[in-house]
C-alpha cells in the first residue's frame, strides 16, 4: 500500500479555474481599466501555461496594447496577479466553489487508515490557504504532512521539481506515493518524478489525452468510466480503488 495520497489543487480538489480563477483574472483587468478579457474558450488555451503570472505575461506577449519594455510587462503581470489573487480569495472565502465531489470522504479515510496527505500545486500558497480554510476550516494545515505551492520552486509543472520537494521532506520513495492529478501538464510532473499517477479528468481537460496514469476517469465523485475498472460499478472511488491501481501499476496510454 502506498504511504501518501499527493493532490494536486486547480482542477483536482476543486474545479476553480472557470468560475475562480477566470473570474479573478477578469475583474483584476477591469480594476486597471485594461480591456482585456479572458472568454471560457481562450482561458481554456491559455491554461497550457502553468502559473498564473507566467499565463499573464503569455497573453501579454500577443497583445498590441501591452507593455513593449520587458521590466513594464513583468511589473503589470504582477500587479495584475496580486490583484487576482485577492478577488480570487474572496470568490473561494464566500463558499462558491466546492470541493469536488469524492475529494472529502477519501481525504477521511486517508487520515482514518494512516495514509499521508500532501498538496502539490503550482499555484500561490495564499490561494491554496483560501480554498481549503474555506472547506476544511481554519486547522486544515495539520491534515496535511506537506504542502508545496508555486511559490516553493523554481520551475512549476510540467517540471517535475514539487513532486521531488515533496518526496524528499516526506522521505519516501516515488513508487511509495501515489499523486492525483487532472490535467496533462500535472501527469506530467508526477511522472517525471517517477510518482505514479491517478487522472480525475477535470472540466477543462474532459477529452485532453493524457497519457501514463496507473487510472483515469471522470472523477472521484463515481465508479462508472474509469480505465482500469474500479472494484465495482457503484459509489464513489475509494481508498482500496487507489490502492488496486496502485499495486497495479497499469499504465494507461493514450487515456
Ligand atoms: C494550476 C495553475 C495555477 C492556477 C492559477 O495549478 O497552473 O496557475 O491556474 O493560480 P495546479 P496562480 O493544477 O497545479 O494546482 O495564479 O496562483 O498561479
Ligand atoms: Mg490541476
Amino acid at each position: 500500500m502506498f504511504k501518501a495520497l499527493l493532490w494536486d489543487v486547480d482542477g483536482t480538489l476543486a474545479e476553480t479555474e472557470r468560475d475562480g480563477h477566470r473570474v479573478a483574472f477578469n475583474r483584476a483587468f477591469e480594476a486597471l481599466e485594461l480591456p482585456w478579457r479572458w472568454d471560457e474558450p481562450r482561458y481554456g488555451e491559455l491554461l497550457r501555461v502553468t502559473g498564473g503570472r507566467e499565463r499573464l505575461l503569455h497573453d501579454m506577449a500577443s497583445r498590441p496594447d501591452a507593455p513593449v519594455l520587458p521590466d513594464e510587462r513583468l511589473a503589470l503581470a504582477k500587479r495584475l496577479h496580486t490583484l487576482k489573487n485577492r478577488v480570487y480569495g474572496e470568490i473561494v472565502a464566500s463558499g462558491a466553489i466546492l470541493l469536488r465531489e469524492g475529494v472529502r470522504p477519501l481525504l477521511e479515510e486517508c487520515g482514518a487508515r494512516g495514509v499521508r496527505l500532501g498538496i502539490v500545486t503550482t499555484t500561490s500558497t495564499a490561494n491554496v490557504q483560501a480554498l481549503m480554510a474555506a472547506h476544511l476550516g481554519a486547522a486544515w494545515r495539520q491534515r496535511f504532512d506537506i504542502v508545496v505551492c508555486g511559490e516553493d520552486t523554481a520551475q512549476k509543472k510540467p517540471h517535475p521539481e514539487a513532486y521531488q520537494r515533496t518526496l524528499a521532506a516526506l522521505r519516501i520513495a516515488p513508487n511509495e506515493a501515489l499523486a492525483i492529478e487532472d490535467s496533462p501538464g500535472g501527469a506530467t510532473a508526477a511522472r517525471e518524478a517517477q510518482v505514479p499517477v491517478v487522472v480525475a479528468r477535470s472540466a477543462y481537460f474532459a477529452a485532453e489525452p493524457i497519457d501514463g496514469a496507473v487510472a483515469i476517469g471522470p472523477g472521484l465523485h463515481q465508479r462508472a468510466g474509469w480505465r482500469p475498472a474500479a472494484r465495482g460499478a457503484y459509489g464513489p472511488v475509494d481508498l482500496d480503488d487507489l490502492v488496486e491501481w496502485h499495486s497495479r501499476m497499469e499504465l494507461v496510454f493514450g487515456g
